[in-house]
């Protein structure tokens, strides 16, 4: 099969979920051409079966904003066209949903049908996605696609409620490759974290407002005081520098690092005890879901999705959001005892096998099948007159 896949290149969930969902798929022989304004960061080994077509935006002075959304749209012409593509799947509905339906139509007029399907993410829905200035063709465009998944229940219901949405969304969980994160421990890399030991707690995310990383250095200083600890911060974003202030305040700061956004995350989780994720909302939280591959228990809120991956008592523990003091009191029951923190982490381990690659890329691409036997694919066609 032939898929276009048009994600955010950065390191948010959502790119990192299609990029991964994109060499999987060519290792099982498909071709899969990544649409994008950039390099996806997790797509770093060379691939004959992966195409990347750098979305290029042209600037002219009369613009105080660039129009990426057009230049997305032509790429997608100019890719679907000239590499027969059998269909695009865009994930992240805004603008990647309004910007395929605009190239289906455009290659229409040459007789070509493209099938759209577009996997909804999240924030694209709970949060920017139902603005006003946004949510007309957010819902339009999500109405116009072929097929619609959503990463979690919660995230299909969300989107029910939030959207006049007239077709089925199917749940496609996010997914993880076992074998990545299945590391052994660097044992001088846990030295220069934890000189004496200490237990290691671990927080990566876009330090957005939703995340809460606030709650994050508060539910660290209380476990800090009861047990020798560190915290890794791994990530940047806006409230990076206001955390760091906090951790400052709390004179806790010398147990902190500040890592910043890290390729090789596996290695950091291999020597990882506890992942926090106290976000305000996560329509499923696969930051988590890879450090529970790892091996790494989970502390949570119970928002949005991630009551579907972390299960309460067994590979971690939730608590309602901003719920500090809860949060903290769970942190250190799983952490000040060898023997709790060695079953949490095997539990985390056997929840994430749920999740692996290999049971949920198979139904994307039964998803996709449904399509193939619809369309035909792409005929190379001249765009001259385009
Ligand atoms: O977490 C973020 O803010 C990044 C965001 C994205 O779209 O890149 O992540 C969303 O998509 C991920 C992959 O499907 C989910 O695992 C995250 O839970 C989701 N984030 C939110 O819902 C806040």
């Amino acid at each position: 099969m032939r898929i276009g896949i048009v994600c955010y290149p950065t390191f948010g969930g959502s790119g990192v979920l299609a990029t991964e969902l994109g060499k999987a798929l060519a290792d099982k022989g498909h071709q899969v051409h990544f649409i994008t304004y950039q390099q996806p960061v997790r797509l770093t080994e060379y691939n004959a079966n992966i195409f990347y077509h750098e979305v290029r935006v042209t600037s002219y002075p009369l613009f105080d904003y660039q129009p990426y959304e057009t230049a997305l749209s032509s790429t997608m012409v100019d890719v679907i066209i000239n590499h027969q593509l059998d269909l695009l799947h865009v994930h992240y509905a805004i603008p990647h949903a309004s910007a395929a339906y605009m190239a289906k139509k455009i290659v229409a007029t040459q007789g070509i049908v493209i099938p759209v399907i577009t996997t909804l993410h999240g924030t694209d829905i709970t949060l920017v996605g139902r603005d006003k200035t946004l949510a007309p063709v957010v819902a339009f465009s999500i109405n116009e696609s072929d097929a619609i998944t959503a990463v979690s229940q919660n995230l299909r219901d969300e989107t029910y409620s939030i959207f006049d949405i007239k077709k089925e969304i199917e749940v496609i969980h996010n997914f993880v490759d076992l074998s990545r994160f299945k590391r052994k421990p660097i044992d001088p890399f846990r030295k220069v974290i934890a000189p004496n030991n200490e237990r290691i707690v671990v927080h990566a995310s876009n330090f957005r407002k939703i995340k809460r990383v606030f709650d994050v250095v508060k539910i660290f200083a209380e476990i800090n005081r009861q047990i020798p600890s560190k915290l890794l911060f791994v990530g940047d974003g806006p409230d990076r520098f206001d955390a760091e202030n906090l951790s400052r305040e709390l004179g806790i700061i010398e147990d902190i690092r500040f890592i910043g956004k890290q390729e090789q995350i596996e290695e950091i989780l291999a020597v990882s005890d506890l992942f926090i994720l106290p976000s305000e909302y996560e329509s499923f939280g696969l930051a988590a879901l890879e450090a529970m591959a790892a091996g790494v228990p989970l502390i949570s809120s119970d928002a949005g999705g991630l009551p579907e991956i972390n299960i309460n008592g067994k590979t971690g523990f939730m608590s309602p959001v901003g719920d500090v003091a809860s949060m903290s009191r769970q942190a250190i029951t799983i952490l000040e005892n060898d023997d709790v923190l060695k079953t949490f982490k095997v539990n985390a381990y056997e929840q994430a096998k749920k999740f692996d690659i290999n049971n949920i890329v198979p139904i994307y691409e039964r998803l996709y099948d449904r399509f193939l036997l619809k369309s035909q694919p792409a005929k190379k066609l001249s765009q001259e007159k385009i």
